[in-house]
């Protein structure tokens, strides 16, 4: 046996060239790191002042006015740009200041150079300021844990994906003692201001927080981040003030890259269908973005589901002097049959692979489902409000929560209580599979949300799916098609002739159709022996030729699926060039805000849907922009969040291609690859597609 030869590991780990490949400082950090993002014209003047815009208008909710009274009067604040300062101005422009800076909820591309935008016009103002960060999102506030945010910590963070730099976290500052110790820390901080940078919830939060510390002076702003695109404000005449939440371009782009190598993996080795369900609480703005950047041959828009009217339906009802409530709104079934009807006319051409996208979200849109998750919020949020617990330490195991829903059915079937859960809930809850009724059971988060990501939504379709496929085999309607060259050769190469028994075993034989179908009646190779047999094509007790069996069984679809999920690999990507430009001049904008001593308004930039010469950054009225919503049982006030519009034109685009992205006829399919995530400002579609095709139709800012 040779002997083993001593190794220097450490040399290879010091040779010059191992050092070049193995250093986390790659080529593509320091090209990210060193990116300076273009700034809007205002912030190239040495000071920005705020102009008050009366032209936007809102329509406050009559609870804001209650609830939020020094913040409900603020106007949109237009930023503008000033080379000369009077000496208040410049005394409190040029002030020593002390800011907060908190991350909350999911992680969005960008938010780092929000940081560093605010970090650079407040050390440029004063270089003695100082920015703190708060750990781990609105717990940090409250648990007084922070850490000074520093040039190195800025540098080693421009243009970077991800919040790692603080972290973040989903707590909800909602009651008196995490009011007081937030102030607390406020105080403690001698801070000046507090920017929450967040999504709806932590926008919300922000609105509070500013009305709670309106007094004590310190200023909060907010700064629209979510992945999930649902920040987007109008005023009441439908101008858009903020077109996009940062952060959903690039998780966008960095599913759509995923999707678009599924697509060409799939039209490959043609034998998967590709399910992506992809990220977006309830709303289906990232899905419909996706599918404007790939063409995926089948995509759910939730919101379109949820629009569904079935006229047939009414009309049967009306005829019988009825409603019928099933009408409105898809089922789930129905939604598992548009799958299976995309599924069947691709399978008709040969196509027995495809790519189809699913927002998370879905559920929401889906009457019965809706029903179910409104109810459970109500008896879970009640439930925790009553007892010192709460219902998921109470209630470990599915089983045990699903007696606790036996026990109200019963309550309220003998009348003991009103409970919202009856029996019929209860039946039909107990027929739905138990990882569904689980995850529908899943803990809310702290804002009461019905947790999305959780659900495994696509396995719930796709198993109707597979069960009405299944249904539609037996009965002879899904079949592969078959290529006439092909079925011909492979009779040929076996001496057979075509064109006998082409009549006898395809329905469409001799016509013009892109592809052989295998007739309705021939399901099994029994039944294929017996009309080949009383077509007296074979002998009784002849078997069925090679070829021709060769021909039946490709004929026959097998549907395989690989399923995926696109969430927190996009809400982790690297920032694209319009996340690294909007964040940047977001942190800008936020300084400018704090400097014109604005409190309760929410960092934007106006005309994002434009180009990059007409962006302005403006302060928007967060408490304007409040309703009532369901959480945890209870109406609270809200953000309003953004659901698609099914008249916009990016909708009514997807709307008309959907049937050529389908591609159920014999051309390739019309996939689309946008490409890795770059910060390029002269790509053609550097902007988010949605806003693209919204801006075309008129329906964005004057
Ligand atoms: P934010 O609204 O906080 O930005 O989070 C959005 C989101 O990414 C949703 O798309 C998703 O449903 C949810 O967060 C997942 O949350 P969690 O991180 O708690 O799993």
């Amino acid at each position: 046996m040779s002997k083993k030869k001593d190794v220097d590991w450490n040399a290879f780990i010091k040779h010059p060239e191992a050092q070049g490949v193995i250093t986390s400082r790659t080529p593509a950090l320091l090209e990210r790191l060193n990116f300076k993002p273009d700034v809007c014209t205002v912030f190239k003047h040495p000071f920005t002042r705020l102009e008050p815009d009366f032209r936007y208008l809102f329509q406050p909710h009559p609870a804001a006015v209650q609830m939020l009274p020094d913040i409900i009067g603020n106007p949109v604040q237009k930023v503008t740009g000033s080379d000369n300062a009077d000496d208040d101005l410049r005394n409190h422009y040029l002030a020593e200041r002390h800011i907060g800076i908190v991350f909350s909820g999911g992680p969005a591309p960008g938010g780092h150079n929000v940081i560093a935008g605010l970090f650079d016009a407040m050390t440029a103002a004063n270089p003695d300021s100082r920015l703190y960060g708060f750990i781990l999102g609105p717990d940090g506030i409250i648990e007084n844990d922070y850490v000074e945010i520093t040039r190195d910590m800025v540098d080693s963070h421009r243009n970077v994906g991800s919040f790692s730099m603080i972290k973040t976290g989903r707590t909800k500052i909602d009651s008196r003692i995490k009011m007081d110790l937030s102030r607390q820390t406020c105080k403690n901080l001698n801070l000046d201001a507090l920017v929450i940078v967040g999504g709806d919830d932590s926008n919300t939060n922000a609105a509070f927080l500013a009305q709670e510390f309106f007094k004590d002076g310190i200023q909060v702003i907010g700064v629209p981040k979510t992945i999930d695109g649902d920040i987007q404000v109008r005023d009441i005449n439908g101008n858009t003030l903020c077109a996009v939440s940062f952060g959903f371009h690039s998780a966008a782009r960095a599913f759509s890259r995923d999707i678009s190598n599924l697509c060409s993996d799939g039209s490959s080795d043609v034998k998967y269908w590709h399910v992506c369900k992809v990220m977006g609480r309830v709303a289906s703005h990232l899905g419909l973005e996706v599918a404007l950047q790939v063409h995926p041959n089948i995509i759910l828009i939730g919101e379109e589901l949820a629009d569904y009217i079935d006229t047939a339906r009414i009309k049967k009802a009306e005829k019988e002097g009825t409603t019928d409530y099933t009408a409105y709104g898809m089922t789930l079934r129905n939604v598992s049959r548009l799958i299976c009807d995309g599924i069947v006319r691709r399978a008709a051409v040969g196509k027995n692979y495809g790519v189809i996208v699913i927002p998370e979200g879905v559920l929401e849109f889906i009457n019965e489902i809706q029903l179910f998750i409104i109810k459970l919020n109500t008896i879970i949020g009640e439930y925790n409000q009553t007892h010192d617990t709460d219902f998921h330490s109470t209630f470990v195991t599915l089983d045990e929560q699903l007696d606790y829903l036996r026990r109200l059915a019963r309550q309220s079937r003998e009348g003991w209580s009103s409970s919202i859960w009856n029996t019929r809930d209860d039946d039909l809850f107990n027929d739905i599979p138990a990882f569904f009724q689980e995850g529908l059971l899943t803990e809310r988060d702290s804002h009461g949300n019905f947790q999305f990501s959780q659900m495994e939504t696509e396995k719930v379709l796709m198993g109707l799916v597979k069960d009405y496929l299944k249904i539609l085999r037996e009965r002879g309607e899904y079949k592969i098609g078959i290529r006439p060259g092909w079925y011909r050769k492979t009779m040929e190469k076996d001496g057979l002739d075509p064109d006998a028994y082409g009549p006898i075993i395809f329905k469409n034989y001799g016509s013009a159709d892109p592809c052989l179908l295998v007739k309705n009646s021939i399901v099994s190779v029994k039944m294929l022996t017996q009309e080949l047999q009383r077509e007296e094509i074979i002998r009784k007790n002849q078997e069925v030729p090679a070829a021709i069996l060769k021909v039946y069984q490709a004929s026959v679809p097998k549907f395989k699926t690989q399923n995926h999920f696109y969430g927190y690999d996009g809400r982790g990507s690297d920032p694209t060039w319009f996340d690294c430009t909007y964040t940047y001049n977001l942190g800008l904008t936020v300084f400018s805000l704090i400097a014109g001593k604005a409190t309760g308004q929410m960092a934007s930039i106006k005309n994002l849907e434009k180009d990059f010469s007409q962006w302005e950054p403006i302060g928007i009225p967060i408490a304007s922009l409040m309703h009532l919503e369901e959480r945890k049982g209870k109406l609270e006030l809200v953000l309003e969040r953004a659901i698609v519009d099914l008249e916009s034109p990016a909708y009514l685009v997807l709307k008309s291609l959907q049937e050529k992205w389908l591609a159920a006829g014999p051309g390739p399919d019309d996939y689309r690859n946008p490409g890795p995530i770059r910060f390029q400002s002269q790509d053609a579609d550097v902007l988010p597609l949605t806003l693209i095709l919204n801006n075309l139709g008129g329906s964005s800012s004057d």
